[in-house]
């Protein structure tokens, strides 16, 4: 089998990714990680964004351009807007399955990219831990009709395993992590000696319990500005006995993602909540509690459970997790700090499990380059790492 070619191997292509801003800071915060890898890793980007406004503090200066080899453009969406006159690019991706007028597609991305090769059309989907993603992962989907027709959009599912699209990593993450000084980090923000807990969430019916919790009775808490803020006031702030009289708290302003990994590299326990701060959390390698996105039909209760399968954690800590996703009839063991220890030991063992896979770009960068180099033959690009 070949082998998977490195990202500072593959020749620079345009890429031109498109983000619909839906709600919350997900579907931007994953595609800005995609293309500031992609960026650093030689490729040229183009992200194109229905609302940047996120980006300000996220990634402050990229609107301006300040972030070599990518530029940010915004996505009129309106079904009649003129696609843009530039240079085509070789690679096109659809956030989420925002869909991108024929017209753009047409306009960005002939069938055959600027060096004879076959151009590539993607659908970046969500992550999940679910059976189904590894059987999606690397599909095509056909256009029949209209302008495009005879075309191909291929689904690129971010996943866990190796037989997935895997998980945006940076290629430096291992060294600054090690570089860190976690308690320094903290010194700079507040003198408090307890276990420190980040909070990224939406509204968990269970935050009032979690606070209360042996382990954290002296805790500080840092607290996301914005829902995870809210929930705080209206479930904590506003019932003065619900809080431990040993415990801290610190509202946090939204800062640049690389901070905000930071923070999460500093605390002994965190709260994310959506995608993007999950698998943030699992580099992170410390315990962690995920509320996911919630749909109406509990249709991430089912989500929910196949991230459990996959990691495969203490019985303790995926009872916390049911009871943090309000799973009804979950019955959630005291936190003790014994308890903290063992699902720390959970997450470093998580982490060493991912990290000796492919990262997302490794993967996509391999796929993108099968696509190019053999259209029209076995749908999914070779295997990338061990499995
Ligand atoms: O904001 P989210 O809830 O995003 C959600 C989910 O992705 C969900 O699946 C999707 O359907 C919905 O959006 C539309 O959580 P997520 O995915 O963790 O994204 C948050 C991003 O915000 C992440 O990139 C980290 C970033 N962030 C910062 O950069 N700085 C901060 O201070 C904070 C709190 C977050």
């Amino acid at each position: 089998m070949a082998p998977t070619p490195r990202a500072t191997d593959t020749p620079p292509l345009t890429w031109d990714v498109f983000c619909h801003v839906i709600d919350n800071w997900g579907d931007v915060g994953v595609c800005w990680r995609l293309c500031r890898q992609l960026a650093a890793a030689g490729q040229r980007v183009r992200l194109w964004i229905d609302d940047a406004t996120a980006l300000d503090w996220m990634a402050p200066g990229a609107r301006r351009g300040t972030v070599p080899g990518v530029r940010v453009h915004e996505w009129p969406r309106q079904a009649d807007a003129p696609p843009p006159a530039l240079d085509p690019g070789d690679v096109l991706i659809e956030g989420f399955g925002c869909h991108v007028p024929d017209a753009w597609v047409a306009a960005l991305l002939p069938p055959v990219a600027h060096d004879g090769r076959p151009s590539v059309w993607l659908n970046l989907e969500y992550l999940s831990a679910e059976p189904w993603v590894a059987r999606s992962h690397g599909l095509p989907s056909p256009v029949l009709s209209g302008t495009l027709r005879g075309r191909t959009k291929w689904f690129y599912f971010p996943g866990f395993t190796v037989d997935t699209g895997g998980l945006l990593r940076e290629a430096d993450l291992a060294q600054r992590q090690a570089r860190f000084d976690a308690m320094a980090w903290r010194a700079r923000l507040a003198p408090h000696a307890g276990p420190w807990v980040s909070l990224f969430c939406y509204e968990p019916r269970a935050l009032p319990q979690l606070v209360v919790q042996p382990a954290l009775h002296t805790a500080h808490w840092l607290v996301a500005a914005g829902r995870s803020a809210a929930a705080w006031a209206a479930q904590v702030a506003a019932h003065p006995a619900a809080c431990p009289p040993g415990a801290t708290v610190q509202v946090l302003d939204a800062v640049p993602q690389c901070a905000f990994d930071e923070r999460l590299w500093a605390c002994d326990l965190n709260a994310v909540r959506g995608e993007d701060s999950l698998v943030r959390a699992l580099w992170a390698a410390r315990p962690l509690l995920w509320q996911l996105y919630p749909q109406d039909d509990d249709a991430h209760h089912a989500k929910l459970e196949a991230f459990l399968r996959w990691f495969d954690g203490p019985p303790d800590w995926a009872a916390w997790m049911r009871t943090w996703n309000g799973v009804p009839g979950a019955e959630t063991p005291a936190l003790t700090p014994a308890r903290l220890a063992t699902w720390r030991e959970a997450a470093a063992a998580t982490r060493a499990r991912l990290l000796a896979q492919d990262d997302m770009l490794t993967r996509l960068l391999a796929f993108v380059h099968h696509r190019r180099a053999a259209p029209g033959d076995a749908r999914h690009a070779p295997a990338t790492g061990p499995g």
